[in-house]
């Protein structure tokens, strides 16, 4: 069905696979466009709960396609759509994993950090090397990389090419959890169908809380965050999970 992309669906669990592997992953338009529509495909899905992005053992992705952007004019990068495709994952709703393991360099850093959690393994390694190219990160490597890690910090990385260890990352708020190469894709997964098993409208409203802090001032974002608490009260599964409480039960949870 995809030419750069291997999807599937393990639980309740969308994963999707970045598979250029002569390019190292690298992030080209036709990749990038299939990598959305199967996100938003999962995000559509019922069955689906949870979604993985991953690439392979040796790289998560070496960046966006250099050989396809050596070329390209500031016209044409901000008329070519390229830019809108990385604003289509801001849309997905559930939530996004991003299992990392190797390479994760400029755009595939990037991509990975405009995932809700980062699942890497031991031989991960994160850095935003476009100074070398004579040109800064463009898919928010600046910004998340600094809200992640601090200013002093990503300074050394975007101005000079430093790159973060798996557990560096860790230790500096990166990444979420660090596993051995061999399992870190089944524990991104399972961590997915954990995730994947909660009360779906919650999860939603949750993931878009916690990414709300990035939009917004304090109060504007408490306010948000309230207004959504409330909503909540709307739904079959807050009376549920009240009274799947009170009554000592699991909660089945519709959705709804
Ligand atoms: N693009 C194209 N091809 C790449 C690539 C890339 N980013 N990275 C690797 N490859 C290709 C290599 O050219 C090579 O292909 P052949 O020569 O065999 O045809 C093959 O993958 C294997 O790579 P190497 O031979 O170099 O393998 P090594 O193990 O020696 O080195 C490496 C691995 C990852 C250290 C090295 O390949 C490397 O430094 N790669 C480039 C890393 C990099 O600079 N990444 C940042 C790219 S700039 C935006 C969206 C996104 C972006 C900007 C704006 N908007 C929406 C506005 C993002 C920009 C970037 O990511």
């Amino acid at each position: 069905m995809y030419d750069n992309i291997i999807t599937r669906v393990e639980g309740r669990v969308g994963v999707a696979q970045l598979n250029r592997p002569k390019a190292l992953n690298a992030l080209n338009r036709e990749l990038m466009t299939e990598l959305m529509t199967a996100l938003e495909a999962f995000d559509a899905d019922p069955a689906v709960g949870c979604m993985v992005v991953t690439g392979s053992a040796r790289a998560f992705a070496a960046g966006a396609d250099i050989k396809e952007m050596a070329d390209a004019t500031p016209a044409r990068m901000m008329t070519g759509s390229f830019i809108d495709l990385w604003d289509r994952l801001q849309r997905i709703g559930k939530p996004v994993i991003a299992a990392v393991s190797g390479f994760a360099l400029g755009g595939g850093c990037e991509l990975a950090m405009a995932c809700d959690m980062i699942v890497a393994s031991e031989t991960a390694q994160f850095g935003q090397p476009e100074i070398n190219l004579g040109v800064i990160p463009g898919a928010g490597g600046t910004q998340r990389m600094t809200l992640a890690v601090g200013k002093a910090l990503a300074m050394e990385m975007v101005l000079n090419g430093r790159y973060l260890s798996a557990d560096e990352a860790q230790r500096y708020g990166l990444v979420n959890r660090v596993y051995p190469v061999e399992v870190y894709l089944e524990e991104a997964v399972r961590l997915a169908n954990e995730i994947a098993a909660r009360a779906p409208v919650a999860l939603r409203l949750a993931k878009e809380a916690i990414n709300a802090t990035f939009e917004m001032p304090l109060r504007a974002g408490l306010d948000h965050e309230r207004r959504l608490f409330y909503l909540l009260f709307s739904t079959d599964d807050q009376k549920e999970g009240m009274d799947a409480f009170i009554n000592k039960r699991p909660a089945q949870w519709k959705g709804q």
